[in-house]
């Protein structure tokens, strides 16, 4: 069975609603990641010590998009990502990338609220980012259109933390009606109910 190494409250969410919406058997193993030391088997998975990070037999991983775009992959019946050949996995590929090659650093240059040259910057800077997602959104129901995928886990799982829990990215209709249509998927409160019980 596969493991995810997890921490409450973190980004390992991605990993939990992915997870549960593949419909994935694995058990998890909590980290106190405020705590020094990480078990050998989650560095052997990701020499950062960081989590999430999956071991499925032999497969060891860690970063959560690649978590889920390996989890799409080992579960095509669930039918999260575009099948190879299809023309629509170029924008699947843009938008899970999108997700830790932009969002993320948007969002620590925010917190962190320094200035740099946006066309230095590879992610631009936080309104780039945030004008050019509430457009791709706008449309919807999800970031690829009709169809929802492993995508959508990053982004919707950034804008919960951006919009709702941070409240660093300003509130938009394109994002409030993304983030309810998230909400209503039942693999995501499982995952929102497992993460809330710590
Ligand atoms: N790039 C990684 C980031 C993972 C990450 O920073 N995880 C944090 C929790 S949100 C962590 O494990 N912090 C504890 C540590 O750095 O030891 C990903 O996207 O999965």
């Amino acid at each position: 069975m596969m493991k995810l190494f997890w921490a409450p409250k973190t980004r390992s969410l991605r990993a939990l609603w992915m997870l549960e919406e593949a419909g994935a058997p694995y058990e998890r193993v909590k980290i106190d990641i405020t705590a020094p030391g990480r078990p050998p088997e989650l560095l052997a998975a990701n020499p950062m010590g960081k989590v999430p990070a999956l071991v499925d037999g032999a497969a060891q991983l860690a970063e959560s998009a690649a978590i889920c775009a390996y989890i799409a992959e080992r579960f095509p019946q669930a039918g999260l990502a575009p099948a190879l050949g299809d023309p629509l996995r170029a924008r699947y590929f843009h938008w899970l990338f999108f997700a830790p090659g932009c969002i993320e650093p948007a969002y620590t240059q925010k917190f962190a609220d320094v200035r740099l040259n946006s066309s230095a910057a590879g992610w631009g800077d936080f309104d780039r980012v945030t004008t050019t997602l509430e457009r791709a959104l706008d449309k919807g129901p999800w970031i690829l259109g009709e169809r929802f995928s492993a995508a959508d886990v990053m982004i919707g799982a950034d804008l919960i933390f951006g919009v709702e829990r941070f409240a660093i990215v300003p509130r938009r209709p394109a994002f409030d009606a993304y983030l309810q249509r998230c909400r209503a998927r039942p693999a995501l409160q499982r995952a929102l109910a497992i993460d809330d019980a710590g």
